[in-house]
């Protein structure tokens, strides 16, 4: 079949809208009729040339919600009609990583989710009879997709998918960062820096679960009054202060943060986040994507004196076990989805979605088909 998709040919080039030939699903996987999908840091991340994993020309995306068209032999979890998200993260519920129930990182197709493929190495979109690549698992730029049914998750048909989506990638980042990562408790202190699509989860998910004081940081001040409305309690302009802004954070939070959350891919901003937590049981938590080759530092003393560094993919999320709960949670009003959703575009004109990130103008620009 055909597919009106956004390709990215090349590094740092901006997409292009072409009608692509698209194979049907195959054993264990599913054609899903993508509705709707955000526009992620990530993506712009990949297509800056800067994603070690980065595999051009592909279709870019993934953070999407749409409905399954059709199945391939041997697909038992779901079917045709079925409203579903796409899955980056997939749970197969049967690998080493998936049984252990210490992690979300289900590995079972992470290899060939690397290299731009379907489990069985081969590519399913075409442009002029050559492969065009896979991106995360799941391509959201493209208007029909196939992905393996292990990485969709079912949703309640009641959902509109032009808000839910959000909940492929950024709400659940976020979120999920907060209650499944850190396990952050009622009463706890927190920093937050960044406050985009995924720091503004961050936020929200803080709020909900009582913190006492919620700091948010960010260069941008047309940030301030979005976070303050998702329940950031003090704000810093690093640039505005005047001062180290560790010390600054430290005191701010009378002894450094219970939580911090890096929400920018800084390593320079990781490193502040690391050494504004309190001494003794601070945690940060990694969720900002740096660029290919760049490390985080720090002295090892501030490990040694208790502050802990953790990382968080899909906010610690089991796909098809949790995004149908926060599907739920939206639904039911617990967290706020609609007001971080600044702009809504055609297909036709993606492009100005990573404009508008990069001009610090959106916090989720939205395309629906
Ligand atoms: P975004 O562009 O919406 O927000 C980033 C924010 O950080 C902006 O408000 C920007 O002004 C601010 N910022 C930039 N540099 C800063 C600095 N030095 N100090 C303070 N603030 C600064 O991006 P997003 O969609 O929210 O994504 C944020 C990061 O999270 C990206 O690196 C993205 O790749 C990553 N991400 C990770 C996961 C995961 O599973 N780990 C999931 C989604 C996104
Ligand atoms: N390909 C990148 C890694 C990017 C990365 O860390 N991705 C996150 C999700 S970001 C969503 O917006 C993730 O899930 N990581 C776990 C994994 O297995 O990739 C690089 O730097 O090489
Ligand atoms: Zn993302
Ligand atoms: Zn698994």
């Amino acid at each position: 079949m055909k597919t009106r998709a956004a390709v990215a040919f090349a590094a740092q080039k901006p997409l292009e809208i072409v009608e692509l030939d698209l194979d049907g699903p195959r054993e264990g996987e599913v054609l899903v009729e993508v509705k709707a999908t955000g526009i992620c840091h990530t993506d712009a991340y990949t297509l800056s040339g800067q994603d070690s994993e980065g595999i051009f020309p592909s279709v870019l995306g993934h953070e999407g919600a749409g409905i399954i068209v059709d199945v391939g032999p041997g697909v038992t979890s779901v079917k045709k009609g079925d409203h579903v998200i796409p899955l980056y993260t997939p749970e197969c519920r049967e690998c080493e990583y998936c049984l252990s129930r210490k992690t979300n990182l289900c590995q079972k197709i992470r290899v060939t989710q690397g290299k731009g493929l379907m489990p069985d190495g081969t590519p399913r979109f075409h442009y002029n009879r050559q492969p065009i690549y896979h991106y995360m698992g799941t391509s959201t730029f493209s208007n029909f997709i196939v992905v393996p049914e292990i990485a969709v998750a079912k949703i309640r048909e009641d959902a509109p998918f032009d808000k839910v989506c959000y909940i492929g990638c950024g709400v659940t980042t976020g979120v999920g960062a907060v209650i499944w990562t850190a396990r952050a408790e009622p009463g706890c202190r927190a920093v937050v820096f960044g406050l985009g699509g995924i720091g503004l989860n961050v936020i929200q998910a803080l709020r909900m679960i009582g913190a006492e004081q919620i700091v948010g940081v960010d260069v941008n001040d047309s940030k301030k009054p979005m976070a303050e409305k998702f329940g950031m309690t003090h704000f810093v302009n690093p640039k505005k202060i005047g001062t180290d802004i560790v010390p600054y954070l430290v005191d701010l939070t009378k002894g450094g943060a219970d939580y911090t959350f890096d929400c920018t891919g800084n390593v320079n901003v990781m490193r502040q986040a690391l050494e504004c937590c309190h001494k003794g049981w601070g945690q940060s938590i990694i969720i900002g994507v740096a660029p290919a080759g760049a490390e985080i530092q720090t002295r090892p003393f501030q490990l040694v004196t208790g502050r802990v560094w953790k990382g968080s993919a899909f906010g610690g999320a089991r796909g098809r076990t949790d995004v149908p709960r926060i599907v739920d949670w939206y639904m039911e009003g617990k967290i706020n989805i609609d007001d971080l959703i600044t702009h809504k575009l055609p297909l036709e004109q993606i492009n100005e979605g990573f404009d508008l990130m990069h001009e610090g103008k959106s916090i989720r620009s939205v395309v629906e088909f």
